[in-house]
């Protein structure tokens, strides 16, 4: 086996991740803090875990946190520290050399600093000044629309809105964010099936269904609070299907970490019932076969005096488009679909059983399906495949997109999006008196797009790693080294901050856990769930240094100094976040009430119509949508090779907590390739030897294969590493979400082995 390699035999979560989490408090904090901490985690009056965006069973009593969510918790809360000693110290060039480990692990920012190009260091600057340099470069722009203002899913409601406000004040519709390079798909894709962009499920349903799919996720990793919903289900003997290339650990076996009785007893609940590794991006076709045999299932049990597998009054009262859809897929052949697919037709057919079989089914997925060339048909295909038994707006059945950040999906629902509407954009400028921008302006890709051409000069970043995160980093380096402005907001030093442009300038700010005082007091902000639930949440950690300001702070001065006419009342919003509140409401209806009802514990849930069978599409339908994907010639050569790009369960997103992937069995690295022992035969390649990876021109060098469980045809490794090998242009087309996940790739071994 290949050095670091052990396979690893025993259930996700258990003491092991019990250990882990010991662990990691004890390198980064003190007993005292990481009790408190930790205690206050998902509680009514505590603060929202930063680490996903897995909802909370009722979020009032029990004292739930996983082994990832207490990484975040202790990776933001850490006693380690960045002081103007450490910038003076170490030059820009030099930390440039440092791994992304190692410029996180310094600990917490504690003052604003700005790069200093005759010194090539960053030196302090007051808060004032950095706002007036800011303000300087913005009010320089020929146009507005030449500034980005790019969100990490972190941010708060409060603070999203502000900044969204900011932005529109200013004039630009330019609102890259992470969503643009996560769930787009979902967001662009679902309100066209079914008039929202949004899961149709909360945890009760899940109590409920009788199947359960998890397509293209990780939650041993993403998501480890959902392992105790998903066991759940496979107590009440009602299977979970998984379709995923790699056989993942979270998704087998489970041992609560809440229940002392399964701990003491090492007795672990088995989670899947069916475990299909389809080919890499092979999940359109999966979906169409399974409606191509429901299809001929249907028509058998109509033909023997049934009343069919589908759910036909459902179809004709709330569906259009059935018989296109139908006619689709019987055009497409299954030598197709078993070749993208990977999959044998029995295969497909008894997954088709297992569907058709049960009365309420919830499909869930992730990044293994929205970051695809074709990452939007997998959903509207999802969504076909769900509405032709009726599995949408019932109890038990539905659609579950797993979101990433905590409040990825609260940002959007504030306002952060590139492709604003007129009522929403009427409501703002009434709500303010302002008069917002008409243009529709960049997301993710074209904000680099335009970056790279010099049609934009500045880079605002509220949290996030954004030149890490987005493909082909070698464009963005050379963008934001040209830019007029990088602004970077964020908790920890990372490689965005170091990309120097003319005025380049760090604002440290608050974290979740910390105390955010402002002047009428303590305050507390609002986070949206995967669910559409909306809660309050409210640090109780003194904060990391005196000087930090919250976010909702750091926009409101940014805006002052920008803006000097503004037409909104910053200081009044900034000193009871109450204030925002009421503009919030004001703007969004759906947020009535929103001080009282934030007020309950658990908070209250968003209106998601499809979850009453309430269509928010035009004609007031689902609908049946055809996409020619799986027939699509896009220039790929079916053999070829597919890599995909994971998470390993030492990191968050960019951040790298530590070298080890412990339920895939890696342990001290992270410059592994995953592959099929029979495709590695097949090249007279064996497991340990170091390959280079190509895609086009693009080189990813010296990565140890290991001998994997993932189907054939197959690749897999780790991002942000392999970012280099995506291009700009690789995207899904409708959505334009980079197709971190169907990276078409050739392998080769090393000229020189390491
Ligand atoms: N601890 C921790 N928690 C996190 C994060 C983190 O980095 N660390 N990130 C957060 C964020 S922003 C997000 S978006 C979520 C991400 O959560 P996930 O969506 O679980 O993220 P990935 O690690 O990208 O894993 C995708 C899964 O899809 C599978 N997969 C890859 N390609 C395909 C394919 O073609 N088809 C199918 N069916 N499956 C495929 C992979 O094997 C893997 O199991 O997690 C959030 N939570
Ligand atoms: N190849 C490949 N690329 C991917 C993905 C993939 O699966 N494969 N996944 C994509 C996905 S799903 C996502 S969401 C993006 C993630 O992209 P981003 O959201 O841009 O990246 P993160 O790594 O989450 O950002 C980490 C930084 O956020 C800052 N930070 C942490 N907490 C806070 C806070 O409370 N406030 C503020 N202001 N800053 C904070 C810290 O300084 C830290 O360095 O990456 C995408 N890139
Ligand atoms: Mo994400």
């Amino acid at each position: 086996m290949a050095k670091g390699i052990k396979i690893y035999n025993k259930p996700a979560g258990g003491w092991g991740a019990l250990k882990a989490v010991a662990e990691a408090v004890r390198e980064e904090m003190g007993l005292s803090t990481h009790t408190r901490a930790l205690l206050q985690m998902n509680q009514p009056d505590g603060f929202d875990c930063p680490g996903c965006a897995w909802p909370d069973p009722e979020h009032t009593s029990s004292f739930e946190f996983c082994e990832n969510g207490a990484k975040a918790v202790t990776w933001e809360a850490t006693s380690k520290r960045v002081t103007s000693e450490f910038f003076e110290t170490h030059t820009v060039s030099e930390l440039w050399e440092w791994s992304d480990h190692q410029l996180e692990n310094q600990g917490r920012l504690t003052q604003p600093v700005r790069f200093d190009a005759e010194t090539d260091r960053f030196v302090p600057v007051s808060w004032e000044e950095a706002f007036s340099r800011a303000a300087e470069a913005l009010n320089n722009l020929d146009d507005p629309t030449q500034a980005e203002f790019y969100t990490s899913g972190r941010a708060s409601n409060e603070a999203a809105f502000l900044y969204q406000l900011f932005a529109r004040e200013f004039g630009s519709n330019n609102f890259p964010d992470c969503s643009n390079m996560c769930h787009e798909p979902t967001s662009i894709g679902l309100p066209k099936s079914i008039g929202i962009g949004k899961g149709t499920v909360t945890l009760n349903d899940f109590e409920q269904a009788d199947a359960v799919f998890c397509i293209g996720h990780n939650p041993g990793t993403n998501h480890p609070r959902m392992l105790r919903t998903l066991a759940d289900v496979s107590k009440r003997g009602k299977p979970v299907v998984v379709i995923n290339p790699l056989r993942e650990r979270g998704l087998e076996r489970f041992q609560d970490p809440q229940s002392p009785g399964e701990m003491l007893t090492d007795s672990a609940t088995g989670i899947d019932r069916a475990y299909l590794q389809v080919k890499v991006g092979g999940d359109v076709a999966v979906f169409k076969g399974i409606m191509k045999s429901l299809f001929d299932a249907d028509a058998k049990d109509m033909a023997a005096g049934g009343s069919g597998l589908l759910d036909r009054s459902f179809i004709a009262e709330h569906t259009v488009g059935f018989e296109a859809l139908k006619s689709d897929i019987e055009n497409t052949d299954w030598d197709t679909i078993i070749r993208r697919s990977g999959l044998p037709r029995e295969q497909i057919e008894a997954l088709t059983d297992t569907y058709a079989s049960a009365e309420n089914v919830i499909f869930c997925y992730g990044m293994g399906i929205t970051q695809h060339r074709h990452g939007t048909e997998a959903i509207q295909q999802m969504a076909n495949l769900l509405l032709l038994r009726g599995n949408m707006g019932r109890p038990g059945a539905g659609i579950c997109p797993l979101r990433g950040h905590s409040n990825v999906q609260g940002d959007r629902t504030v306002g952060i999006t590139e492709i604003p509407n007129e009522a929403f954009l009427s409501r703002l400028d009434k709500a303010f008196g302002i008069k917002s921008p008409r243009a529709h302006g960049h997301n993710a890709v074209n904000a680099l797009a335009a970056m790279r051409d010099g049609r934009s000069k500045t880079f605002i970043g509220l949290g996030g790693n954004f030149a890490v995160a987005m493909s082909d980093p070698k464009i963005a380096y050379d963008a934001f080294r040209s830019l007029d402005l990088n602004i970077q907001i964020v908790t920890k030093l990372n490689r965005t901050c170091l990309l120097t442009a003319h005025e380049t300038i760090i604002l440290p700010c608050l974290g979740r856990t910390e105390h955010d005082i402002q002047e009428t007091g303590p305050q507390s902000i609002t986070v949206e769930d995967s669910m559409s639930m909306v809660h309050a949440s409210r640090g109780g950690l003194k904060p990391a240094s005196d000087e930090l300001r919250s976010e909702p702070a750091i926009i409101a001065g940014l805006a002052m100094a920008t803006l000097p006419e503004t037409a909104v009342d910053w200081k009044t919003l900034i000193a009871d976040y109450n204030q925002i509140r009421d503009k919030i409401e004001a703007v969004f209806p759906d947020f009535f009430d929103f001080n009282e009802r934030i007020q309950q514990p658990g908070g209250f849930r968003l209106r998601v119509g499809a979850s009453q069978r309430e269509w928010d599409t035009p004609d007031g339908k689902a609908h049946f949508l055809v996409m020619s994907g799986t027939d699509e010639d896009d220039g790929r050569d079916d053999t070829a090779l597919t890599l995909t790009t994971i998470r390993s369960h030492d990191q968050y997103n960019t951040t790298i907590y530590g070298l080890n992937d412990r339920y895939r069995g890696v342990h001290g690295r992270r410059d592994v390739l995953f592959a099929n022992r029979d495709d590695l035969a097949d090249l007279g390649l064996e497991e340990g030897d170091v390959v280079d990876v190509r895609s086009g021109d693009r080189v990813l060098a010296g990565l140890t294969l290991v001998d994997y469980s993932i189907s054939r045809g197959s690749l897999a490794t780790y991002f942000p590493e392999a970012n280099c090998l995506v291009g700009l242009d690789d995207k899904d087309q409708e959505s334009e979400v980079p197709a971190y996940k169907s990276i078409p790739v050739t392998i080769t071994k090393a000229e020189v082995s390491l």
